[in-house]
């Protein structure tokens, strides 16, 4: 692709969660990408603070990764798993479950975050329904929440600009209040102190719907794309053991914290909670190839195994659920992960990184750093009247600088590729501080 691309080439696509117009008129290209850096359009090396959108879990175009995707579409570029299967998706679910938290035995294939959440949400309906309680139909999320962007993921979601345009969505969705607490918890270093006790407003829920209403809570462990926000000790516990008193599915969407970003393989594993239904995606790959999976509790899979045995158990899938492209690069990351020691290697890290992030401190609007494993967040006190310019600003600044990280609402999100090196974890702090420093 020529660095030259002149402005009215850009015109046809029409780009997702973007402002088009002022994207347009100058624009940021990557063109290349190697481990933990890209090559933007003039040739500059940028520092991906960011993975990607949260996905390339082990650096970019890794050969291993690479080399497998390029091996499986010449060898078998499609097969179709409805009532036919190949063995790639039976080998990529067993290495899935193998590394999944206890009691998760089995995987329902997407091609993305999005669709996993639908499947989960699907699930829980039908599961309440086989089990005989098909009055259980309630969906509770939580403010701030983010579940994709298909109807269900947005009607459970909790973020009022991607709620407003789209109508009335899914009936019968309740929401849960949000853990963001600045007053108490500002400047946390990990889980914030304060706010266990938020988990007490399902039961506010429960009492007003009844718990023969509602079939599941789906939560993020960390609510990444609302800003990071990272939930008070003891809250998750808490929630669970709200959620199994009164046969209510816990669902964590673990779209990013899946894969290591914690420090453990999963976040139900960091935070020792054990949902019913997970939903992954992104690192699941390494970003390489678009694929989701659904992670089932023995006690879900199994209660749709009672009809006759020549049925359907569940109505549900895509064309694309367990594609072999997807399969292989996932078997390929999932052993990289594994060789490298990346679905742990945030937890060696998180310390330093936790330092060189807080070091930010008192400088110019910061009103907030948060951290946990290798998630990383700074809050600026807002422009009065032009939410999210601030942040806005400082990542196009950063990016002209040569680091890439995101901007949502008024706050810097981090979450750097697993393979990065103490080193580079300075670099990216000192760009940062520049950026910080020289800002209004
Ligand atoms: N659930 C969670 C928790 C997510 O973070 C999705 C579902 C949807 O996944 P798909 O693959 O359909 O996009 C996500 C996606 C950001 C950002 O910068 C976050 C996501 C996507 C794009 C940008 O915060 N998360």
């Amino acid at each position: 692709m020529s660095a030259k691309l002149a402005t009215n080439n850009l015109e046809a696509f029409w780009m997702p969660f973007t402002a088009n117009r002022q994207y347009k008129k100058a624009p940021r290209l990557l063109v290349g990408a190697e481990r933990m850096h890209y090559t933007a359009a003039d040739g500059r090396r940028v520092l991906d603070g960011t993975s990607g959108l949260w996905c390339v879990n082990a650096g970019h175009c890794r050969p291993k990764i690479v080399e497998a995707v390029r091996k499986q579409v010449g060898e078998l570029d499609f097969a179709g798993t409805f009532q036919i299967g190949h063995p790639k998706a039976f080998e990529c679910a067993s290495k899935l479950v193998s590394i999944a938290p206890p009691g998760f035995d089995h995987v329902f294939f997407t091609n993305s975050g999005s669709e996993s959440v639908e499947t989960a949400l699907k699930m829980a309906l039908a599961y309440h329904r086989v089990k005989g309680n098909a009055s259980k139909t309630r969906l509770i999320g939580r403010e701030r929440g983010y579940h994709g962007v298909n109807f269900g993921g947005t009607s459970v979601g909790g973020i009022a600009n991607n709620r407003k345009m789209f109508g009335t969505l899914l009936s019968g969705v309740d929401h849960l209040r949000h853990t963001h607490d600045l007053a108490r918890n500002a400047f946390s270093r990990g889980e914030p102190e304060h706010g266990a006790e938020l988990a007490d407003d399902l039961e506010r829920l429960v009492t007003l719907h009844d718990a023969s209403t509602i079939a599941a809570v789906i939560v993020e462990p960390v609510a990444c794309s609302a800003g990071v926000l990272i939930p008070p000790k003891g809250y998750l516990k808490r929630l669970a053991a709200i959620c199994a008193k009164h046969d209510i599915l816990l669902i964590f969407d673990e779209v990013i914290t899946a894969f290591g970003r914690l420090g453990t393989p999963f976040g139900a594993d960091y935070f020792g909670v054990s949902p019913d239904i997970i939903t992954t995606a992104k690192g699941i790959t390494n970003g390489t190839i678009p694929m989701g999976a659904v992670f089932v509790k023995t006690k879900v899979h199994e209660a749709f195994m009672h009809g006759p045995e020549e049925v359907i158990d569940l109505f549900h899938g895509y064309t694309y659920s367990g594609h072999p492209v997807a399969c292989a690069a996932s078997i390929a990351t999932l052993e990289t992960y594994t060789e490298e020691g990346l679905l742990t290697r945030a937890s060696e890290l998180a310390p330093y990184w936790q330092d060189a992030l807080h070091a930010l401190k008192g400088l110019p609007h910061v009103i907030d750093i948060r951290n946990i494993g290798l998630i990383g967040a700074i809050e600026f006190d807002p422009i009065p009247g032009e939410p999210g310019k601030r942040a806005h600003s400082r990542f196009v600044e950063a990016f002209n600088r040569g680091l890439l990280v995101r901007a949502t609402g008024d706050i810097i999100a981090l979450s750097p590729p697993l393979i990065i090196e103490k080193t580079e974890i300075d670099q990216l702090v000192d760009i940062l501080s520049g950026v910080l420093k020289t800002m209004n």
